[in-house]
This record gives C-alpha cells, structure tokens and sequence, in this order.
C-alpha cells in the first residue's frame, strides 16, 4: 500500500531525528503511532529520552514499548514534538489537526515543544486549508445547542461528530467535538480568532505558523518542509 509506505517512511525519518537524552512530544493518529512504535525500537536498543504522549491511546502505546514517560510537573519543556495532520497547508506550514479526537492536547504539548516536526503523507498537501477535511473544534458538553448557535450564526455550519452508535464522540478531555466549516468571508487567522473568541469553544484544530518542519514520505524517499 503505497500510502502506508509513504507514512512509514516519513515516521521513521522523524523517529531519526530524536537524540539521546531528548525530551520528546509524542503524537496521535496512524502516522504518529508509526513514529512511536520506531521510537520504541531506539529506547530498546538503548536510546535514552522521556516522553509526553498526545492522548491516551498513544500513552498506552508508548508504555507497552517501555518508552520512559512523564509529565509537565517534572518536564515542563519538551526538546521536539513530533505529530500528524490532516491538511498541510503548502507555503505557509499551516496545519489542520484532530480527526484523530486529540487536538487540545496535542496543541498543548506542541506549544511546551521547542520544535514542532510534523510527520505526513503526500495527501495531506493542500492549497487551501478545509479543502480536503472540515475543521474539528473541541466543545463543551454543557449548553453545546447554545454553541452550536452561535458558530452557526458565525458561519462555521457545525455538525457533531458521533460515535457509530448514535452517540456523540467524547475526547479524552471529555469534550465534544464539531466538524466545521472556514467561511471564505474570514482570513485563516480571522476564523481561528473567531473560534477561540466562542464561549463554549475549547479548542481548534488550526495550528497556525506552528510547524517548523514537515517530513513527507513517498514510496521512493522523502521530502522535507521547512517553515
Ligand atoms: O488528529 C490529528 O491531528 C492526527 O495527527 C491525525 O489526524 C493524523 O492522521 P493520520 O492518521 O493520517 O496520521
């Protein structure tokens, strides 16, 4: 599958560019868990660094490869971060991040990180960011009709994501999440201070000018993308 052979190679190109002694960020979704399982491979054979994971599904991970974990009260700042996304904005390095449901903490650990590296596949190139994905943005389970409202009224035309069984999505920090839309009657900027600016509106998954670096990965080699 040359997508899982882009991915891969993109990931084990990021997992290189991790030291000794390194504290590291670790991401979340399928690129990331590439990333992780390489990382894990390097702590076995003796590479020493600590870890904050993205979500607890890449915590698991990295702990069931004895990847040494810890957390922002013993390791307030992190070396490099090392994530996916869902669109790379060409240019710009803009990103849209969080259809794997770990936006919020993912731009945490990516804000405590020195370097954000950003590990994808040739897909996730675009022109225009919300060409390929709508955007996910993290909302408050209480009055969520009242924000949906008002990112409505706004523009942003939300829809809730649901689980397959009818239910709506819940994050790890037990929030919601809608699936919305960029009015072209905003800037990127301009939608991303509306967001932000939405009582209800935890989070959103534009990562505006947060990027340093963008590996890509293709079949034959890689690419990489600097900010
Ligand atoms: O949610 C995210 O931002 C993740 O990085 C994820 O969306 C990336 O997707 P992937 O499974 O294609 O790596």
């Amino acid at each position: 599958d040359p997508a899982e052979a882009a991915k891969r190679a993109a990931a084990q190109w990021a997992a290189s560019q991790i030291e000794d002694g390194m504290k590291v960020g670790l991401g979340s979704g399928s690129t990331s868990a590439l990333v992780i399982a390489e990382v894990g491979r390097r702590v076995a054979e003796g590479m020493k660094i600590t870890a904050i994971a993205t979500s607890l599904r890449s915590q698991e991970q990295a702990e069931s490869l004895k990847i040494p974990m810890s957390n922002f009260g013993d390791t307030p700042r992190l070396d490099v971060t090392i994530d996916g996304a869902d669109e790379v904005q060409e240019g710009t390095l803009h990103l849209i991040k969080g259809h794997g449901g770990a936006l919020l903490r993912e731009k945490i650990v990516a804000m405590a990180s020195d370097k954000l590296l950003i590990a994808v596949d040739p897909s996730k190139l675009v022109k225009t960011l919300g060409s390929v994905f709508q955007l996910p943005v993290e909302i408050v389970p209480f009055g969520w009709e009242t924000t949906y409202k008002r990112l409505s009224d706004l523009g942003f035309a939300p829809e809730m994501r649901m689980k397959e069984d009818g239910t709506p999505y819940i994050t790890d920090g037990q929030h919601y999440i809608f699936h919305c839309a960029l009015p072209s009657e905003r800037t990127t900027e301009g939608n991303a201070e509306a967001l932000k600016h939405t009582v209800g509106v935890v989070e959103h998954g534009l990562f505006l000018g947060m990027a340093n670096r963008v590996v890509i990965g293709s079949p034959d080699g890689i690419q990489v993308l600097e900010a």
